[in-house]
């Protein structure tokens, strides 16, 4: 019961009570959900000292009027009632006219302590009190309807909770939940209680198998998106095999779940966590790594400040299901990086379903509608260059405006790094045209300009100009930028420092104070390697973008376009770069400057310097690349800590879409650097490697 003393730790609810152990099988015959399964987590957990590093709840019963607001009179007065003594001659049958259902003594009160235990901690997470938490509750609920106890469950823990928190905890500011059920079964009981409700944004990923896979109905269908002002608001992801892994889940993470939760903003997740997709369950016949289910875990955490429920729904595996509930604790109590990789690609079948997932709701969520730039390779993968096709193709649509189109073909050149990384290529699409992206207008313009920082708006401690004087300092000092990415291309660039925005990029640009173009153009190679990573941005949409690696390597070179400007300009670049991207858009300027003078000289002396301020950007790390005409040359890129991040997964790679594509290319040839031709075979390069 030890609370945690460290304010700054991060406060993790866990609830376990034995007496939900109380329901099972009346014939004393196996069943796969049976009380072992919660005391196997429960012991796991203990054998790791998590219980001590958290705060440990009991169960409570839920109240009828919390369960009514889901599940019909008629259904609570049975499971009401199913124990008691009156009903010990009948029970037996009863159950036997449900489907995958069973009911004995301990029934009624372990399913009002599974739905009261979800409501007390996602109470207290809501409240703040707690930041996640997991409640390792049985029976399940996320198939029992509203009139109807079903596939083991009797009632909906997750649904009760979510309208207790909707209706009866207002003052608690609970508007939007995110509902995430990774359960390997199709959460039917959950998706049609809020079918019509865009409260409540369902999102269920399950084995599906043309409709044949339990509960067996046409309700797991992406063609189910939710009525009504529910339109959109209900997200299936049907798979149409066993076998999905750690791969898959990540895939569909990085493509359809995260891009919504970006943009619907939930005030809390609620995940109907199943680990019956683990590997070895005897129900999923799926393959999710303990690893794996702490990855889809840990890129939630990013939404809704963090409020996490876990509430355990099925999972037949004990070994399996205690060795999953223990990483997810873990990720929860952000003990330590994690370390793992995923070890195989996405099956053919995934890509299929993520694009019909995508096609069916991108008219709700924009950021779906971008042709997905690259495709998700089945196992045996061929690292495969990128060739852009500047030819105009006759079946693309969907050209960009200058009629490009990007063809992606095959070789076997480039030796392979981690799996991941391999997210992105394309082999059906060899020697035909894939349709340019669109860009995504999920946010209004009103809400875009707000959130593109202008630099100047966000300096306090003003001198007598209206500026603060660090700005009068520094812009009297001169430094080489080094742009290796769009910035190669000028009039991409110089948005930066005059502001405005440049076609293909949707971004509205402040620029810098000092709107003066810079003072010199000349071209560098450097020896670092260039790469692609990140999955969406907020100026270029779906796709990658250029980095450097932060260490030099001899055997490779990256053009660099330098543009001579003043130190102030360089940090309202820095600023805006690191603004991009909503979740990384805090603005860290204040009064002083990201990038100081004495600065130059750390940097100069370290070759490269993590900016503190940053480190919550993408571009935190300045590079020094020695001197032109006495003064220094700067970039901006990623840690070597993001590095790792890539190749373990936790943070996307994903190759650069057309259109940022073409303006890598178009900045290397208008700069007069490179022919067209090399300049494709130098990207083609950097998008195979890591
Ligand atoms: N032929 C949960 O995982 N299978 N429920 C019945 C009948 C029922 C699973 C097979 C599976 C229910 C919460
Ligand atoms: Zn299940």
């Amino acid at each position: 019961m030890a609370a945690p003393e460290d304010p700054h730790r991060r406060r993790v609810g866990l609830l376990y009570d034995e007496r939900m152990c109380r329901h099972a099988n009346p014939e004393g015959e196996i069943h796969p959900e049976n009380p072992d399964r919660i005391r196997a987590i429960w012991q796991k957990l203990e054998s790791k000292g998590i219980p001590q590093r958290c705060v440990v709840l009991s169960a409570k019963e839920a109240e009828d009027k919390y369960i009514a607001s889901v599940h019909t009179q008629r259904h609570i007065k049975l499971i009401k009632n199913i124990s008691s003594k009156k009903f010990n001659s009948r029970r037996v049958r009863i159950a036997s006219e449900f489907n995958s259902i069973y009911f004995n003594e301990g029934s009624s009160e372990a399913a009002y302590l599974a739905a009261g235990s979800v409501i007390e901690v996602s109470e207290k997470v809501a409240k703040g009190d707690l930041d996640s938490a997991i409640a390792i509750v049985r029976p399940p609920g996320h198939h029992a309807e509203s009139d109807e106890a079903m596939g083991f469950c009797l009632f909906n823990n997750v649904a009760i909770t979510a309208n207790f928190l909707l209706n009866e905890r207002p003052e608690l500011g609970i508007r939007k939940i995110l509902i995430v059920d990774w359960d390997v079964h199709h959460g039917n009981g959950t998706q049609n209680m809020f079918y019509k409700d865009p409260r409540v944004l369902f999102f269920s990923v399950h084995r599906f198998d043309f409709g044949s896979f339990y509960p067996a109905s046409d309700d797991g269908s992406y063609c189910m998106i939710g009525e009504g002002l529910g339109a959109g608001y209900n997200i299936n992801v049907p798979w149409e095999q066993g076998q999905c892994g750690d791969a898959d889940y990540v895939a569909v993470w990085d493509h359809v779940l995260l891009p919504v939760a970006e943009s619907y903003n939930p005030d809390i997740i609620l995940i109907s966590a199943g680990f019956d997709a683990a590997v070895d369950d005897p129900l999923g016949g799926c393959c999710v790594t303990p690893y794996g289910y702490s990855l889809m875990l840990k890129k939630l955490m990013g939404f809704a400040q963090g409020k996490i429920v876990m509430a355990l729904e099925g999972g037949y595996n004990l070994k399996s299901i205690a060795d999953s509930v223990l990483a997810c604790a873990k990720v929860l109590l952000e003990e330590d990086p994690l370390v793992g990789s995923i070890k195989a690609q996405p099956l053919e079948s995934t890509w299929r379903v993520m694009q019909e997932v995508r096609q069916e709701l991108k008219t709700f969520w924009p950021a779906l509608s971008v042709e997905l730039p690259q495709k998700v390779l089945v196992s045996n993968w061929r690292p495969c260059p990128v060739e852009l096709n500047l030819s105009a193709s006759s079946e693309s649509t969907m050209e960009n405006d200058e009629g490009a189109s990007i063809t992606i073909c095959a070789t076997n050149s480039v030796e392979i790094i981690e799996p991941l990384s391999k997210l992105n290529i394309d082999e059906d699409n060899h020697g035909k045209a894939i349709t340019s992206d669109h860009i995504p207008t999920e946010k209004s313009p009103v809400v875009l300009s707000e959130e593109c920082h202008n630099a100047q708006a966000l300096m306090p401690d003003k001198n007598v100009d209206g500026c603060p004087r660090w700005r009068s300092v520094l812009s009297k000092t001169e430094v080489w930028y080094g742009s290796y990415g769009s910035n190669m291309w000028k009039p991409g660039f110089l948005c930066y420092i005059k502001g405005g925005k440049v076609e293909g990029v949707n971004e509205l640009c402040p620029g810098s104070r000092d709107k003066s173009s810079p003072k010199g153009v000349i071209w560098k190679t450097v020896p670092h390697q260039l790469f692609f990573a990140r999955s969406l941005t907020r100026a270029w949409g779906k796709g990658g973008v250029a980095f450097l690696h932060p260490e030099s390597n001899k055997n490779v070179k990256a053009y660099m376009c330098m543009y001579r400007i003043t130190l102030e300009q360089f940090n309202d670049v820095l600023l805006q770069e690191n603004s991009l991207h909503q979740e990384n858009g805090k603005s860290q300027g204040a009064g002083a400057p990201l990038l100081d003078l004495s600065d130059i000289g750390v940097v100069a002396e370290n070759k490269s310097l993590l900016l503190e301020s940053l480190k919550a950007g993408w571009y935190s790390n300045i590079l020094y690349f020695g001197e032109e005409d006495n003064l220094p040359i700067l970039t901006m890129t990623c840690s070597c800590s993001e590095i790792d991040q890539f190749r373990s997964g936790e943070l996307p790679v994903s190759g650069p879409s057309n259109d940022y594509m073409n303006t890598l290319v178009r900045g290397l040839v208008e700069g007069k650097q490179i022919t067209r031709e090399e300049a494709i075979a130098y990207i083609n390069d950097a998008a195979t490697s890591r």
